[in-house]
């Protein structure tokens, strides 16, 4: 296999391509135990890969690569050529009848530069445009064959290769990152029997309840139709008048106003598969089923202010942190757990699991984790990988099966559907990313883009000439759960989907006061941006039901009475099992991370003291951070020693807000140069205001005095001082520091700094 890697084109630019020198690929053919730290080195191995695929994977290579290979194209030191694969001579000039004389209809490698660059470009997503995506894999703990025979689950340490893809709702495709909104979370597993799609959010309840309703509340937030404004937003006044006529989505506005609407990070956010799914084993038995998707690095989230800086300072900043974060070898883990009741228990809960609007809480039915994903390669082609999958709730395989959840309806039809506009055709299951490793054989024919080379005379099933095939596969195929249904056809819901308050309560009053008050602002916001006053107060009379503290404050903000409360649907709801849930408060899941892959900036000037900054800089790599020296300019500065120290930043191409935490050097000269500098001021101001750790060495104390920090009346942990001599002794202090992601303490709303 040596051989192969080699002979495996390879894109030069990648420092984690397999067969690159210096590559960061998975050592050839390890397999680790599931659980062991050395996971992330490991990939496909004989053992456990697909062995219904038509040959099992080649060791050490994950089997999506093997699959993508054929059409993965490499043109080092090679000619250009034209589509038709003739080499072109000269690409810089048009062919003419004379120098300067008129272009030829003949010169056929003009025109088809021209027409297929005209043709480019294709629908982007109805929703969910901005997106970013990586390759990687699924390892089973234990096989969970009691429940379900779905192909991952099969047998301890399986693995099954995935491609996952994070996203933005409502911001078009090249918006911005750090807006306010839910995530999706979408992966497609590509199992021995076929491919599974588990596309997800970071929220694990909807909008609405009833995918009649998903047209409606994308047209009222998305920009609104006359001037196309505002983009990646929902705080304008369609979507606020939509959702307050709608109460069912109360308890999802209570998430997304939250700060799980505005991620640290794609690596740092859960997953959610919102509907109850079934599970069926072989037995043909099905019980219910939650996904929940928990990342190893932990959950973390943006400031409001800072999120707004960001997007302008960098709009792709999740994709960047994605990229880089794989591309340096430190793998995204999420832990897969799986909340699994019966119908029978379900029928008691004073909830309708039918109801995407609903959880489960974790108190009524535990999450058992059952594997982890991993992501360990990103895509090649953007275009062709991220933009082109096609995820599909009606993707699912043998041992996973649906629920009557309407909304999750409305889904089984709606995804396959949009590819076909969006993709262009109903081939787009050929389309490499999104073919299944598991063979594929029909009697499906043509169409647009047809890819597949179908053999034979048949296209029929029943068939005697090709001997029937291909067969149905009986009970080794997907079967569908029975249900016996004797009812009326109807147009409705059931009574309980009426109640909209209490699981919007519970999350409410299971949060920290300082996620509260980050809830309260957050609608503030929103609704201070609604130009008609009947909407704000149709919501704040929607509020007064969630809690009368959050209505009064949010309308304290707006300068609003508190309205009377809306009437509800359903007066008097059965009483709720759980009413607090520290599982749905962010600080309950901190993660294992350290400060791996945080971003830290040493300000650097010249004369600035080089022994501790560079002591400080080992120590911090040596952790796992990613250490920026920033300027007032980019480039080469004399130290103290007369040692220099390069720049990689600057205070004005990275603002402090992309980064975790700063670090103010020491050195007469240099900290007396950023003094004069007004960036270096707001550079402080902004770590301060987002609550971020900040060390300042020696002299660099000077900066907090004149940033107006007095660090003396300061109790927070994350406003660290010493000597440059003591920068051993403080550098775990700080490590700790940075761990603790923010210093909350220092959060006040208005912002005293
Ligand atoms: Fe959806 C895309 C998640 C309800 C119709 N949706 C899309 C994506 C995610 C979700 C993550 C992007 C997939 C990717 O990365 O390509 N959607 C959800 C969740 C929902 C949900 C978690 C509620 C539980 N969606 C929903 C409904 C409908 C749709 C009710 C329609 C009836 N969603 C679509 C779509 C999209 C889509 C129009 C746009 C692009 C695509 O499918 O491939 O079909």
């Amino acid at each position: 296999s040596d051989e192969l890697v080699a002979a495996m084109p390879y894109n030069s630019n990648k420092t984690s391509e397999y067969g690159h020198d210096n590559a960061l690929a998975p050592p050839q053919g390890e397999t680790a135990e599931p659980g062991s730290d050395s996971l992330t080195a490991s990939t496909m191995t004989e053992e456990t890969g697909t062995v219904k695929t038509g040959g099992a994977a080649e060791p050490g290579i994950n089997a999506t690569v093997s699959s993508l290979r054929r059409v993965r194209v490499d043109a080092s030191e090679q000619p250009l050529t034209t589509n038709q694969g003739v080499r072109i001579s000269d690409n810089q000039n048009t062919l003419k009848l004379g120098l300067r004389g008129p272009s030829l209809l003949e010169d056929f490698i003009l025109r088809e530069k021209i027409t297929h660059f005209d043709h480019e470009r294709i629908p982007e997503r109805v929703v969910h445009a901005r997106g970013s995506a990586a390759h990687g894999y699924f390892e089973a703990y234990e096989p969970l064959s009691k429940y379900t025979r779905a192909a991952p689950f099969a047998k301890k340490g399986k693995i099954t290769p995935v491609f996952a893809r994070f996203s933005t709702v409502a911001g078009e495709r090249g918006s911005k990152d750090t807006a306010r909104d839910a995530r999706g979370f979408a992966v497609k597993f590509y199992t021995d029997e076929g491919n599974w799609d588990l596309v997800g959010n970071n929220i694990p309840v909807f909008f609405i309840q009833d995918a009649m309703k998903f047209p409606d509340l994308v047209h009222a937030v998305k920009p609104e139709p006359h001037h196309g404004m505002p983009q990646a937003a929902s705080a304008h006044d369609t979507f606020w008048d939509f959702v307050s006529l709608m109460p069912e989505s109360t308890h999802m506005l209570m998430w997304v106003m939250s700060d799980r609407g505005i991620p640290r990070s794609y690596r740092m956010m859960q997953g959610f598969g919102v509907h109850t799914f079934r599970l069926v084993n072989e037995q043909g038995e099905s019980v219910f089923c939650k996904f929940h998707w928990k990342p190893l690095q932990g959950t973390h989230s943006l400031l409001w202010d800072e999120a707004v800086k960001i997007s302008g300072a960098d709009p792709d900043f999740h994709r960047r942190d994605l990229w880089e974060a794989i591309e340096s070898g430190e793998f995204p883990q999420w832990e897969l757990g799986l909340q699994i009741f019966t119908e029978e228990e379900a029928e008691g809960f004073s909830f309708d699991v039918l109801d995407s609007t609903k959880i489960v809480p974790e108190e009524l039915v535990p999450v058992t984790p059952v594997g982890r994903m991993t992501l360990n390669r990103n895509p090649d082609n953007f275009f062709a990988e991220t933009e082109q999958v096609a995820f599909c709730t009606a993707h699912v395989i043998p041992g996973i099966d649906f629920s009557n959840d309407p909304l999750l309806a409305g889904r089984i039809h709606s995804y396959v559907d949009t590819q076909i506009t969006r993709l262009g055709g109903p081939n787009f299951h050929e389309i490499p990313i999104n073919s299944p490793l598991a063979p594929v054989q029909n009697n499906q024919r043509d169409g647009m883009h047809r890819q597949a080379l179908h053999r034979g005379r048949v296209a029929y099933e029943p068939n005697s000439l090709a001997g029937g095939c291909p067969f149905q596969a009986g009970a080794s195929g997907f079967v569908s759960v029975p249900e016996t249904i004797s009812d009326d056809k109807v147009r409705g819901k059931p009574e309980k989907f009426a109640e909209h308050y209490v699981q919007a309560t519970l999350f409410f009053d299971s949060q920290t006061a300082v996620e509260q008050a980050h809830i309260a602002a957050a609608f503030r916001f929103e609704l201070s941006k609604v130009g008609v006053p009947a909407i704000r107060e149709r919501m704040l009379s929607s509020l007064v039901n969630v809690s009368r503290e959050l209505a009064a404050e949010v309308a304290g903000g707006l300068g609003m009475e508190v309205p009377d409360a809306m009437p509800k649907a359903f007066a008097d709801p059965q009483s709720a099992e759980v009413t607090v849930s520290s599982a749905l408060s962010l600080m309950a899941l901190p993660g294992e991370c350290g400060i791996r892959t945080r971003q830290i900036a040493i300000l650097v000037e010249e004369g600035v003291h080089h022994v501790s900054l560079v002591a400080l800089y080992e120590g911090l790599t040596e952790a796992g951070a990613i250490v920026h020296f920033v300027g007032p300019r980019v480039g080469m500065f004399d130290s103290n020693s007369g040692e220099k120290i390069e720049a990689d930043k600057s205070m004005e191409n990275s603002p402090s807000v992309l980064f975790d935490a700063l670090v103010l050097p020491d050195g007469n000269a240099a900290v007396e140069a950023l003094k004069g500098n007004g960036h270096t001021m707001e550079f402080i101001n902004d770590v301060y205001r987002h609550c971020k750790t900040i060390l300042a060495l020696g002299a660099g104390q000077e900066l907090l005095k004149e940033a107006g920090i007095d660090p003396q009346t300061d109790e927070d942990q994350g406003i660290l001082l010493a000597d440059s001599a003591d920068v051993a002794d403080m550098t775990p202090v700080f490590i700790e520091a940075v761990a603790a992601h923010r210093h909350l303490s220092r959060d006040s709303d208005p912002p005293i700094q």
